[in-house]
Formats: structure tokens, C-alpha cells, sequence
């Protein structure tokens, strides 16, 4: 049986990654942060029949900041592979606090490779590091000659996360390069689901959209609606990350779908799913979403009714515009490619809340900020 170590383990892709190694007969540790309330939502169902099916899964408290724990925690796994997803992983959020960013996206990623080290397992331990579409920047010149970004084009971060990030990258493969470690970066390009969470764009709009069909909500309030996003479902990218640990050789690999959409088109795809079609018109500031028609009975909206409006509050000081990843790599190296296009991933995602809304509404989801 294979041991495997999450960071990060009650985030989105945390939780499908435990799923999936649990499905593959992995025992899997996951370091989870002491927190004040639940911080385990996502993986409650794992958990909580631990005592009779999953034996083989099991929590650890912990935090990237924290060398000690790191280390006693990585002796007493003896882990074969580890995945280190803990993050903060908000951008807008990283311009509030770069030096926790920096701290725990930077460092963090230094002490789990220095942990490694110290306890002499470089010749048995695979490390797998969550970098980010976000190393790039999204600058036009630096894409290949094909339109897109891969594994060669240039970095250019745009936000004290994805300089964080970019420290990430560079230790992982410096002590691969150096210690001859298998230590690898997945270049993950945006993914979702209806785990996402509620503070990042796409899931920002699919509870938005189920609480204004269902008459619970008023208006969303967007930033940006021009920035153009490669996302794909997490689901199929935890099968990449675990891909990219069973190869001979380590490397690093672009994990994307290839195809790009604004997110005023990922409001229309949302809306599209409960039947609501949506007109944009007006400029920056003033643009404004309203309802053209009305398709599905279940969801009765006022033809002419505003439902997206713009807060600049959402605006980040320096802006990523587009991302497009060039999936060649993995698809030729991993025999990896997506199984959700953005059209299921879309209606996955509104479904789910669309049932969390009608369950379980409540008033502070209006005021997300994030
Ligand atoms: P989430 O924000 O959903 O999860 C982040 C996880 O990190 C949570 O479990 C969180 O714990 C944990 N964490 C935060 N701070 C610390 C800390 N100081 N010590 C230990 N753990 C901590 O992110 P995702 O699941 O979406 O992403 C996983 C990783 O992949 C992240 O590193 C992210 O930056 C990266 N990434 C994500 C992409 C995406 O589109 N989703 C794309 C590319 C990279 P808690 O639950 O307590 O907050
Ligand atoms: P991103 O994801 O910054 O790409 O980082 P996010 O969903 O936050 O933003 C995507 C784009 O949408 C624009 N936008 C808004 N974003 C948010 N959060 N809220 C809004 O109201 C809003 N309006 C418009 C943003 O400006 C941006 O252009 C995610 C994270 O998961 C990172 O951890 C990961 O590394 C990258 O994806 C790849």
C-alpha cells in the first residue's frame, strides 16, 4: 500500500485528491490548520466513517508555517508521495497580505522539500507542488508561437501570490536539479467545481445565478468581466497531479483544456443553465446584465430586471488578462485530457447550487466579497 501526504487536504482539490487516492488503495495523511469553527466540510464524508471504511485516511493538525510540525509529521507518515496544495490561494486577497503569502506559498513549499531532506527520505519521497497558471501573467508577447502559454513560455506574476508562487517553482525544481529529488510542478491552469470556493469568480456566480432564479437575491455584484480564464473541472486535474508522480523521469507539466472564455461568458453560461438569457450593455463601471428572456418555468425573472452589475471593489491593482494553456505535454507525455468540457462543468456547478440554495439559503451569500 502507498502512502500519501495532502497539505491543503480540506480545499477543493484536496478533497477530490483524497478521493481519488483513497480509490486507488492509498493510505492518505492530510495536514489540516486548527481553526476556530469546521474547516473540514469538504472531506467530512471521508472522515466521518473513518472508524469503519476508511482506516486508511487519517488527519493531522498542522500548518506550512510551522518547520516542527511539518517535519514530525512527514517522519511519523513516512509518506511515498506528497502533495503540497495548502496555500492562500486567493489573488485579490494576496494584495492584502503579501507577507503571509509569501510566508506560506513561498516558504512553505522551502519546508516541506528542507523537511524531506533533513529526514533523509529524498530517495523514497515524490514531491508534487501546486504551481499556477498565474506564474505568467497573462503578457501577450510571452505566449508560443501557437497563441498559448506551455512549459516554455516566460513568467511574468502579477500579484504578491503568484510572486509567492514563483519562489514555489523555482525551489522545487532547484532541489530536483540539485539534490536529484523527484520533486515536479504542475502548472495547473484554473479549475472549479462545486467545490470551489465561494469567493473565487466562477462559484461566486453559480450560487449568484441559482439565488436570483430562485428569487433570493437581487444583483451580482462582478469586477472584471473582460479577463479571459482557461477552466477546467478539478476533478479531472487531481488525475493529473497524481499522473504527473507515477512518471519515470521528474518534469514539470501544463495541465488546461486549451480553450479560453471571459467571465461575462461564463455569466451567460451560468444564467443559459437555469433558463435565463442575459443582455450586456453599457461601458467599464456602468456595464449592467439584464434578463431577455425567460425559458424555464421553475424560475420566473422579470424581463428588463438588472442582474450584474459592476463594484469596482473587485478590481485587482494589477490585472492577469487572459490565460490559455497549451496542454500538448501532458496529453503526449501523461495520456492525461479532461473529461468535463466548460459547458458540463457549467451546469455541474449551477445544479449543485441551485439544491445547496433551495436547502439551505443564506442572506450573507448577497454580500460575498471576494
Ligand atoms: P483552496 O483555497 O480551496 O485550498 C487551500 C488549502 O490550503 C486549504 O485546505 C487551506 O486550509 C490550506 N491552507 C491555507 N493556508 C495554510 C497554511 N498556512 N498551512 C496549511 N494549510 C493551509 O485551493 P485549491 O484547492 O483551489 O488549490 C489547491 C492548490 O493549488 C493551492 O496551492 C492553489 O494555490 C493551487 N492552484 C489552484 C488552482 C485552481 O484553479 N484551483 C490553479 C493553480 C494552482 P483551510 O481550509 O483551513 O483554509
Ligand atoms: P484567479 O481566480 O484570480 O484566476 O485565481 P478568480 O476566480 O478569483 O478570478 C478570475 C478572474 O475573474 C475576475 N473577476 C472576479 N474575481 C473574483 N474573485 N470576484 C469577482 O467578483 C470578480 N469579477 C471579476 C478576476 O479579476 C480574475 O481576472 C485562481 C485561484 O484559484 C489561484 O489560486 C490559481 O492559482 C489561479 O486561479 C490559476
Amino acid at each position: 500500500m502507498k502512502t500519501a501526504l495532502i497539505t491543503g487536504i480540506t480545499g477543493q482539490d484536496g478533497s477530490y485528491l483524497a478521493e481519488l487516492l483513497l480509490e486507488k488503495g492509498y493510505m492518505v495523511h492530510g495536514i489540516k490548520r486548527r481553526a476556530s469553527s469546521f474547516n473540514t466540510k469538504r472531506i467530512d464524508h471521508l472522515y466521518i466513517d473513518q472508524h469503519e471504511q476508511h482506516v486508511n485516511f487519517k488527519l493531522h493538525y498542522g500548518d506550512l508555517t510551522d518547520s516542527t510540525n511539518l517535519i514530525r509529521i512527514i517522519q511519523e507518515t513516512q509518506p511515498d508521495e506528497i502533495y503540497n496544495l495548502g496555500a492562500m490561494s486567493h489573488v485579490k486577497v494576496s494584495f492584502d497580505s503579501p507577507e503571509y503569502v509569501a510566508n506560506v506559498d513561498g516558504m512553505g513549499t522551502l519546508r516541506i522539500l528542507e523537511a524531506v531532506r533533513i529526514l533523509g527520505l529524498e530517495k523514497k519521497t515524490r514531491i508534487y507542488q501546486a504551481s499556477t497558471s498565474e506564474l505568467y501573467g497573462g503578457l501577450e508577447e510571452n505566449k508560443n508561437d501557437k497563441g498559448f502559454y506551455d512549459e516554455n513560455s516566460p513568467f511574468y506574476p502579477r500579484s504578491p501570490y503568484g510572486v509567492a508562487k514563483i519562489y514555489g517553482f523555482w525551489i522545487t525544481k532547484n532541489y530536483r536539479e540539485a539534490y536529484n529529488m523527484y520533486a515536479c510542478n504542475g502548472i495547473l491552469f484554473n479549475h472549479e467545481s462545486p467545490r470551489r470556493g465561494e469567493t473565487f469568480v466562477t462559484r461566486k456566480i453559480t450560487m449568484a445565478t441559482a439565488a436570483i432564479a430562485l428569487g433570493k437575491q437581487e444583483c451580482l455584484y462582478l469586477g472584471n468581466l473582460n479577463a479571459l480564464r482557461d477552466w477546467g473541472h478539478a476533478k479531472d486535474y487531481v488525475e493529473a497531479m497524481w499522473r504527473i508522480l507515477q512518471q519515470e523521469e521528474p518534469e514539470d507539466y501544463v495541465i488546461a483544456t486549451g480553450v479560453t472564455t471571459s467571465v461575462r461568458d461564463f455569466v451567460r453560461l451560468a444564467f443559459a443553465e437555469v433558463g435565463v438569457e442575459l443582455t450586456f450593455e453599457g461601458e467599464a463601471e456602468k456595464e449592467v446584465a439584464k434578463v431577455t428572456a425567460c425559458n424555464n418555468s421553475a424560475f420566473q425573472l422579470e424581463i428588463g430586471k438588472i442582474v450584474v452589475q459592476i463594484d469596482p471593489r473587485y478590481y485587482r491593482p494589477t490585472e492577469v488578462d487572459l490565460l490559455l494553456g497549451d496542454p500538448t505535454k501532458s496529453k503526449t507525455k501523461l495520456g492525461w485530457e479532461p473529461k468535463y468540457d466548460l459547458v458540463a462543468l457549467v451546469k455541474e456547478m449551477v445544479v449543485s447550487d441551485v439544491e445547496l440554495v433551495r436547502r439551505d439559503y443564506n442572506a450573507q451569500w448577497e454580500h460575498i466579497v471576494g
